[in-house]
């Protein structure tokens, strides 16, 4: 097998993390020897053991001599743990092959460089591209303290989100469903405005088939609006729901904290809720990902206060027309195409009949 293939299985262990690790990466290690694997892991929980250090433990036979393929430098901090690199000089690796370059300021390639200094072989940058991928939150959230902004909406061929007799269930299919789901199992927190709320009433959990981790619920809601039997105030007990809201009066606040919301003041930018505050709050919290998932109001203050890195733009073969339907950016929009949010060319990925379109905000 090559280095990319074994990278390959390394970034499939790391996956398995998805949901359970933030705000830390997911990082998946092979251990190979004499062309044999003897040891796979992966990071399995926020603070617990790092892949290296699990794939070391998973050995069936002495490491020494063999070859570490991990998707993230290892580490050389005392964190939660200890560092990896002793690990992996202490059990005689004799060649390491790393993915991603580690952005953490704590290590930002001196893990690479203690690895060399005790005359171990390194390869950086095997399936690069792809491990970066895997960890676009992480990178983002360590350099910025913000969480990593997703702005995701799903429309018709004719770019509607809606009907004209605002009736949106569903537009994409099962397949782009459940890739929804899997979003909202990967990432922390999912955020809407309270028009959706009283529009469509949702529920805003994970809903996969083998279950998973339901993201933080925020409602932008500046008056706060929201009504004490809307799903999200009812099952907030049991799911996590923060209300982002400028209203300071306690005594309004009240029901929704007996509810089991919690309530953010943050204050007003443009008579709306200061979504860069509310980023900063959020991340204030070690929350690391925010998926934005509207109404068309909150996608058009989200890209305008520049909380978005990227944009997942699902597209059914359908056409709904009608003046009045609604696309998924509101606001005043741009006043001339030179004005136009730009963004990276897509990367496609096919859904059953749909089309999943991601670019990132340049
Ligand atoms: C992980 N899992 O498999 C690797 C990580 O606080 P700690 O001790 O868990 O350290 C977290 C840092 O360790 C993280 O920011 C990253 O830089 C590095 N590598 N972290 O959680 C892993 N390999
Ligand atoms: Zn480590």
């Amino acid at each position: 097998m090559t280095d990319e293939a074994y990278m390959r299985l390394a970034l499939s262990l790391a996956k398995k993390g998805s949901g359970k690790v933030d705000p830390n990466p997911m990082v998946g290690a092979v251990i190979v020897k004499d062309g044999r694997i003897i040891g796979q892991g992966f990071h399995q929980k926020y603070g617990g053991l790092h892949a290296e250090r699990n794939a070391l433990a998973d050995c069936t036979e002495s490491a020494s001599g063999a070859t570490l393929y991990v998707t993230l430098e290892p580490c050389c901090h005392w964190g939660k743990t200890p560092p990896c690199t002793d690990a992996v000089i202490q059990n005689g690796i004799r060649r390491v092959v790393v993915g991603s370059p580690d952005p953490n300021p704590l290590v930002g390639g001196k893990g690479v460089r203690i690895l060399r200094e005790h005359g171990i072989s390194v390869t950086e940058g095997v399936l690069r591209e792809e491990c970066n991928q895997l960890n676009e939150p992480f990178f983002y959230f360590i350099q910025h303290h913000v969480p990593y902004g997703i702005l995701k909406y799903a429309m018709t061929m004719d770019g509607k989100i809606a009907t004209a007799t605002s009736l949106s269930k569903w537009i994409t299919g099962e397949e782009a469903r459940e890739q929804v789901h899997r979003d909202r199992n990967r990432y922390t927190v999912i955020l809407v405005g309270v028009g959706t709320v009283l529009a469509d009433d949702p529920l805003l959990t994970c809903r996969l088939p083998e279950g998973g981790q339901n993201p933080v619920r925020v409602i932008c809601d500046t008056h706060l609006r929201t009504p004490l039997t809307a799903k999200v105030v009812t099952t907030a007990g049991r799911v996590p729901t923060l209300l982002a809201t400028c209203c300071a009066d306690t005594q309004r606040q009240e029901p929704y904290r007996k509810a089991g919301c919690e309530i953010l003041q943050i204050p007003k930018k443009n008579s709306h809720v200061d979504l860069a505050q509310l980023m900063q709050e959020l991340g204030r919290r070690k929350l690391d990902s925010v998926i934005v998932e509207g109404g068309a109001e909150l996608n058009w203050s989200a890209l305008q206060s520049g909380i978005i890195e990227k944009v997942q733009a699902y597209i059914a073969p359908k056409l709904f027309g009608g003046a009045a339907a609604k696309s998924p950016i509101g606001g005043t929009g741009a006043a001339s195409p030179q004005d136009a949010v730009r963004l990276s060319p897509p990367t496609i990925t096919r859904l059953g009949d749909d089309l999943l379109l991601e670019s990132r905000v340049l």
